[in-house]
């Protein structure tokens, strides 16, 4: 989507829906709620690729950028959340710099990367025609390496400084598993945090863009004071029962 790195650079902390649940109608919605973009879960969601592909044309029809988190560091998959319209992808678990650099390869066409040519879905989306998506696809998609391992925390700087990734996105769950050696799950550690505050780091010695799955305000407020500011705000299923405490809250029963 035209305009979204510079977006994603401007300081301002870039706020998003996390959806985990398949629906078209649905992800008109949340499009259309006030945050700055919508992520499709396709590693822990119930959400197959033919649901994605609509529901991405859904979120871009509402002016939204569509994020994809594929279901995993694979070229095929990153190649089709892209085709099929995504602005940005997020692929989990990267924990090398060999792995960043397959990222890149799969997501950037020559002479950045590999992508393969196909499908008309992205081309729509960008309003323009073939030739012309050529020429803007390698600028205008983005894509985010997750930190979630003690593996990426090592080789932090080797995969931070891979040319043509955009930015670091950390997934505080499995990190705080990680780092607790599968004794807690706390995307507020003190270990999680301190390893957070490293990833921070080394994305503003890169020029790459921080963010992270958050979730809560307190969680957001707290990411935000380090650094990260591509931030995943609320998730659908969390939505639902916030919701409906608020649709009660106060009724006498
Ligand atoms: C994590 O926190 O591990 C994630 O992958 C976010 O969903
Ligand atoms: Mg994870």
């Amino acid at each position: 989507m035209a305009g979204l790195r510079e977006r994603l650079h401007d300081g301002k902390p870039f706020l998003f829906s996390w959806m985990s649940m398949p629906g078209l109608h649905l992800a008109g919605q949340i499009a259309r709620l006030p945050l700055d973009g919508v992520t499709l879960d396709l590693q822990h969601g119930l959400i197959d690729f033919a649901d994605a592909a609509a529901m991405v044309a859904a979120i871009n029809g509402a002016g939204k950028p569509a994020i994809v988190r594929v279901l995993w560091n694979d070229p095929g998959l990153i190649g089709q959340a892209f085709d099929c319209g995504a602005s940005i992808v997020i692929a989990p678990m990267v924990n090398s710099k060999a792995q960043a650099e397959a990222l890149v390869k799969a997501a950037k066409y020559p002479p950045m990367g590999q992508r393969s040519w196909g499908g008309y879905a992205m081309v729509q989306a960008a309003k323009v025609t073939p030739a012309e998506y050529l020429k803007v696809a390698n600028s205008t998609t983005l894509v985010f390496a997750m930190i979630e391992t003690r593996e990426a925390l090592d080789a932090l700087d080797d995969i931070a400084s891979v040319p043509g990734l955009d930015g670091l996105f950390v997934g505080p769950s499995d990190l705080s598993i990680a780092l607790s050696n599968g004794a807690e799950l706390n995307r507020l550690s003190a270990a999680t945090l301190a390893a957070m505050e490293k990833v921070a780091a080394a994305c503003k010695r890169n020029n790459l863009v921080a963010g992270a799955f958050a979730g809560t305000p307190e969680i957001m407020n707290t990411y935000i004071g380090l650094g990260f500011r591509f931030l995943a705000a609320s998730v659908d299923v969390d939505l639902l029962r916030l919701g409906t405490d608020a649709a009660v809250k106060g009724v006498n029963i």
